[in-house]
């Protein structure tokens, strides 16, 4: 399978694979919409591409990301662990001894430096032209997700900002509340790159907004990359592709030329907006708090444009998988700078920032604490609130058994660090915003320099007789009803998202 060009492609891959239906009736954006994507995403269920949104003129596809399965298919591999391992080849990318290394450290530099985004003349994210006063977000099929939300907020955007010190581009998933027709509100959070560059630029800054993207590239703008690293970059090393770009029509930005909407304008930096309430990925309201206002200068549009939504809430929604992907895309990253981390898992149920569960290689006493101080110290993973420490031969996806481990490795009064730290910027159980406590529980085997009595060994059948038993499973007459080989625990992330 082929990696999607733009969003037309995605949505015609999505639909040769049966993972796509389309809606022709008349459907409400405002609550409807939500109300039938989350029943879809608890089933598993696929891509929605709504073609008559109530009050709106274009196209509202959701659920693109919905399973592992379309995830996959977007980033054309098998498994995400695929995607991983491409990117580890370049983070180990040593001096290469002999022809055939060389060789293979060529090719991974040559698409490293063909993965730079393209400046091209023309797009079709320009085939339609809208400026000043003709400019009308009404025309989008923006959601108003939940009840209680101030209003439609565009919740899949790729949001272009520029370093006024660098000139380096960012891209960041950021909702934007619409206020009117050519107004929205911008809410990068505290520790965002978007609100970086809001905060280094005086007077005016502009920004461009690109919404319908291919999905390797919309996922980019979510992606917690470092600030110096233009998201742009890292698509097109994913795609295998450059992501070509052209100027926008009132703003000295590039844009993506295959998006199917690009809405242009700028921030005036002290203009701000009581933004919210909105229902987010927290599962909690997120209360009206005080952001950037964008004035839009023109909306640019493909022909018959799609417009794409996704629609967050308490867990599990959509952008489970897209949080599962940044998951397994940085494991390498994160093993580069602690290597001996073994593994890791995010629950989806912990909303991103508030559980790390981490297995480690654990060589020393108080080597847990270590791991738990690098993962707080550790880009966007440092707002993690709690982490779990396991030893390597425990598989961190498998919640009922680190719960074993928890359970059974942990003298609470021994094993619990209790420190403080950075939070996310939405969480609103610490006292203080952005700042509050943090636990870390280690549930490794202990050794009598961490205080331990002597540690038992753990209960396992002989190798000797699980081959007997293998050998002669026929025999007991039981294979009908007991497979042969039962796993462990298996109460995985994986399956509790399908349930
Ligand atoms: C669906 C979705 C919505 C998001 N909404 C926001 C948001 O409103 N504000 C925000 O700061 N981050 C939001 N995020 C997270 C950011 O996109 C993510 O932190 C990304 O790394 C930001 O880019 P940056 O690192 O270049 O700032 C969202 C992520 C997803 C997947
Ligand atoms: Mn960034």
């Amino acid at each position: 399978m082929s990696i999607p060009r733009d969003l037309r492609d995605w949505i015609a891959q999505l639909e040769r694979e049966g993972e796509l239906v389309r809606i022709a009736t008349e459907v409400d954006p405002r609550l409807e919409v939500t109300e039938i994507v989350d029943r879809t995403v608890r089933a598993g269920g696929p891509a929605l591409l709504f073609e008559r949104p109530k009050g709106a003129q274009h196209a509202l596809l959701v659920n693109q990301f919905g399973t592992e399965k379309r995830m996959c298919m977007a980033f054309g591999v098998a498994s995400l662990d695929d995607v991983a391992a491409r990117l580890s080849e370049i983070l180990e990318l040593q001096p290469p001894e002999g022809l055939a290394a060389k060789v293979r450290g060529l090719r991974t530099l040559k698409s490293l430096a063909d993965s730079r985004p393209k400046t091209v003349k023309r797009g079709a994210c320009q085939e339609v032209v809208l400026r000043g006063d003709e400019v009308d977000l009404g025309l989008l099929p923006v959601q108003t997700c939940w009840p209680e939300d101030a209003g439609p907020f565009i919740t899949l955007p790729a949001v272009i900002t520029r370093d006024p010190r660098t000139g380096g581009r960012n891209v960041g998933m950021y909702r934007m509340q619409v206020l009117g027709p050519r107004t929205t509100a911008m809410h990068w959070q505290l520790h965002k790159d978007g609100r970086a560059d809001h905060l280094f630029t005086e007077g005016r800054m502009e920004v461009a907004v690109a919404l319908g993207l291919d999905p390797i590239t919309t996922y980019s703008a979510s992606a917690p990359l470092p600030k110096h690293i233009d998201e742009l970059m890292v698509a097109g090393f994913l795609r295998g592709e450059p992501v070509e770009l052209v100027q926008g029509v009132t703003v000295d930005l590039e844009v993506p030329a295959a998006a199917e909407i690009v809405l242009e304008g700028y921030i005036d930096k002290d203009e701000l907006t009581a933004e919210g309430p909105f229902g987010d990925h927290t599962g909690y309201y997120t209360p009206a708090e005080q952001f950037p206002v964008f004035n839009v200068t023109a909306i640019t549009m493909r022909r018959e444009a799609i417009y794409p939504s996704i629609v967050v809430g308490k867990p599990p929604q959509e952008d489970a998988w897209l949080g599962k992907a940044t998951e397994r895309i940085f494991l390498p990253a994160v093993k580069m700078t602690v290597p001996e981390i073994v593994d890791y898992d995010l629950p989806v149920a912990g909303a991103f920032h508030n559980l790390c569960i981490v297995s480690i290689r654990k060589a020393f006493p108080g080597h847990a604490r270590k791991v738990m101080h690098a993962i707080w110290g550790l880009g966007m993973l440092s707002l993690t609130k709690g982490i779990v420490v396991v030893d390597g031969h425990v598989d961190v996806h498998d919640y009922a058994e680190v719960m074993f481990y928890v359970g059974a490795n942990v003298d609470p009064k021994r094993d619990i660090v209790i420190t403080e730290g950075p939070l996310d910027h939405l969480d609103h159980a610490p006292t203080l915003q952005f700042f509050g406590g943090k636990i870390g529980i280690d549930a490794t085997a202990k050794g009598p320099l961490e205080g331990a009595r002597e540690w038992p060994p753990e209960i396992e059948m002989s190798a000797e007789v699980k081959t007997l038993v293998d050998r002669r499973w026929d025999e007991y007459g039981l294979s009908t009803v007991v497979p042969a080989a039962t796993p462990g625990f298996r109460q995985s992330s994986r399956r509790l998202l399908r349930h």
